[in-house]
C-alpha cells in the first residue's frame, strides 16, 4: 500500500474536484482512496508515502488514436489535401514502414514522457505489436482491417482470424485486442460485416475512421468523385461494394464502437453516431489533411503519418491556442475578451477529453482518480501562482511526466524525488 501526495490533485471527477494538497492511496494496482494527504497519513500510518510539493496529480493521460507503425514518417506524405495525402500514403508507405523499429520505440517514450498510461493502437500490419506488449503501457490492440476487393474475402478471413488468435491468447490485465475496420471506403461490404461479427462475438472494441473527408463523403453519397478513380488507379477495381453513410453507421449497433474523425458528419449524422459510439477527434490531423479542427470531446494525436508528432501535451496546447483563436471569431467587438473563468473551463475541457471521456468510451476502468479505479496516474512539476487557473497552468507549461503509474507501478524511471517534501 502506498499514499502518494501533490499540492494538487485534479481528479477529473467534477463530484470530488481539484484538491489542495492532497492524497491518493494505492494498493494492488487499484485506488483505495482520493482526500486530504495528511488526513490519509494519518489514517494509514504503516504505509509508504511520498508527497510532491508543487507538482499535480492526475489520472494518466489516454491517446485514444495513434498508428505506431508509422512513426518514422518525416515528410514522405503530402499535406493540405486528403486526395494527396492518400496518394502519397499508398505510393510511400513501404519504405515508412521498413525497419521501423527504433522509430516505434521512441513513439512509444513519447507517450509515457507525455504522461500517456493508456494507448488504443491502429495496427496495420502488427508491426508494433511486440513493442507495444513490452511497454509496460495498457494497451488497446486494434488489428486494422482493410480490403476493398471482394475476390480476396477467404484470405482476408484467415488474415484477420489468425492475427486475432495471436494476440488474444496474449490477453493480460494492460493489454486487450480488438479490431479496427479502417474505413467505410476500404472495406468491402462482405469483409466490414464479418468484421463486426467477430466484435459481436468476443465482445472486442472496434475503431474506425469515418466522414474524414469531403472526398469519403461524395463516395459514400453518389459513388463518384476521388474514390472511384483511386479504386481504378490503385486497386485496378471497376467497382466496390461498399455501405453509405447510414447503412455504416448502423453496423455498429451491436458493438463497442470509436468514430474517429468524423470532419464531414452533421448533426443528426453526429446524434446516430453518438448513439452507437463515440467520437474521437485528432485536431492536428484533421487540419493538415482536411483544414478543420473537429469536435474536441476526445482528442488523439493519430500517427506520424499525419502529425509532427505524437506528444498529448502538444496536442492539448494546440486546442487551448485553437479554441481560443476560434473564440476570438465568434466575439462581436462589444463583448470583452474571453475571461479568466472561461480559459479553465476551456483547459478543464481539454484536460476531460484526453482521461474521462476516452476512459468511457473504450470501456477502461481508468481516467479519474476516485476509489476502485485503476492506480493509472501521472505527476507533473507545476508552478501555479493563481489557484483559480491550475488546470490552464497545467496544459500551457506540462512538458512531461516526472512519474507515471500503470497499475499502481511506476513505469519511468528517470523521476527526481528531492526535495518533495511537504510544507
Ligand atoms: O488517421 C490517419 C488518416 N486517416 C486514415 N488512415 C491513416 C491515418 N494515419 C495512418 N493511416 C493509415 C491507415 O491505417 O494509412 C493507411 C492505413 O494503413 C491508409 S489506407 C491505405
Ligand atoms: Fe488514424
Amino acid at each position: 500500500m502506498k499514499l502518494l501526495g501533490a499540492s494538487f490533485i485534479i481528479t477529473c471527477n467534477d463530484d470530488i474536484g481539484i484538491l489542495r494538497n492532497g492524497g491518493v492511496l494505492i494498493d494492488n494496482g487499484k485506488i483505495l482512496a482520493v482526500g486530504d494527504f495528511n488526513e490519509l497519513k494519518q489514517q494509514c500510518r504503516q504505509c509508504d508515502f511520498l508527497f510532491y510539493k508543487n507538482h499535480i496529480i492526475l489520472p494518466a493521460l489516454i491517446n485514444s488514436h495513434i498508428h505506431f507503425e508509422f512513426s518514422k514518417n518525416i515528410s514522405s506524405f503530402m499535406y493540405g489535401r486528403f486526395d494527396l495525402w492518400l496518394n502519397s500514403v499508398m505510393q510511400n508507405r513501404g519504405a515508412i514502414l521498413k525497419d521501423n523499429l527504433k522509430a516505434i520505440q521512441k513513439a512509444i517514450m513519447e507517450q509515457k514522457k507525455s504522461g500517456v498510461g493508456t494507448v488504443c493502437a491502429i495496427s496495420s500490419y502488427d508491426l508494433d505489436l511486440d513493442c507495444l506488449l513490452n511497454s509496460n503501457l495498457r494497451v488497446i490492440f486494434c488489428h486494422e482491417v482493410i480490403g476493398a476487393d471482394e475476390k480476396d474475402f477467404e484470405n482476408q478471413v484467415i488474415n484477420i482470424s489468425n492475427r486475432l488468435e495471436h494476440s488474444m491468447a496474449l490477453k493480460t490485465n494492460l493489454f486487450q485486442s480488438a479490431l479496427a475496420l479502417h474505413a467505410p471506403y476500404s472495406v468491402h461490404t462482405k469483409l466490414a460485416q464479418y468484421i463486426i461479427e467477430l466484435a459481436s462475438k468476443y465482445k472486442l472494441l472496434i475503431s474506425t475512421h469515418f466522414l474524414e473527408s469531403k472526398h469519403e463523403l461524395e463516395w459514400l453519397q453518389s459513388k463518384s468523385g476521388y474514390f472511384k478513380e483511386f479504386y481504378d488507379k490503385y486497386l485496378k477495381l471497376e467497382d466496390v461494394q461498399s455501405f453509405n453513410q447510414d447503412e455504416f453507421i448502423d453496423l455498429f449497433h451491436d458493438v463497442q464502437a470509436i468514430f474517429t474523425h468524423c470532419l464531414y458528419a452533421d448533426s443528426s449524422v453526429k446524434e446516430e453516431i453518438l448513439k452507437r459510439g463515440s467520437i474521437i477527434s485528432c485536431p492536428r490531423s484533421n487540419l493538415l489533411l482536411n483544414g478543420k479542427m473537429g469536435d474536441n470531446n476526445i482528442i488523439a494525436t493519430d500517427g506520424k503519418s499525419s502529425n509532427n508528432d505524437v506528444d498529448l501535451l502538444q496536442e492539448m496546447r494546440y486546442v487551448l491556442f485553437a479554441t481560443l483563436s476560434a473564440k476570438e471569431t465568434e466575439q462581436d467587438e462589444s463583448k470583452s475578451s474571453t475571461e479568466a473563468r472561461d480559459i479553465e473551463s476551456i483547459s478543464k475541457h481539454i484536460l476531460y477529453a484526453v482521461t474521462c471521456n476516452p476512459a468511457k468510451a473504450l470501456g477502461l476502468n481508468n481516467g479519474v482518480l476516485q476509489e476502485g479505479k485503476d492506480a493509472d496516474i501521472a505527476i507533473f512539476e507545476i508552478e501555479c501562482e493563481h489557484l483559480e487557473q491550475v488546470i490552464t497552468s497545467f496544459v500551457l507549461n506540462a512538458k512531461g511526466a516526472i512519474s507515471l503509474l500503470v497499475n499502481g507501478v511506476d513505469i519511468i524511471s528517470y523521476g527526481n524525488n528531492e526535495n518533495n517534501t511537504i510544507h
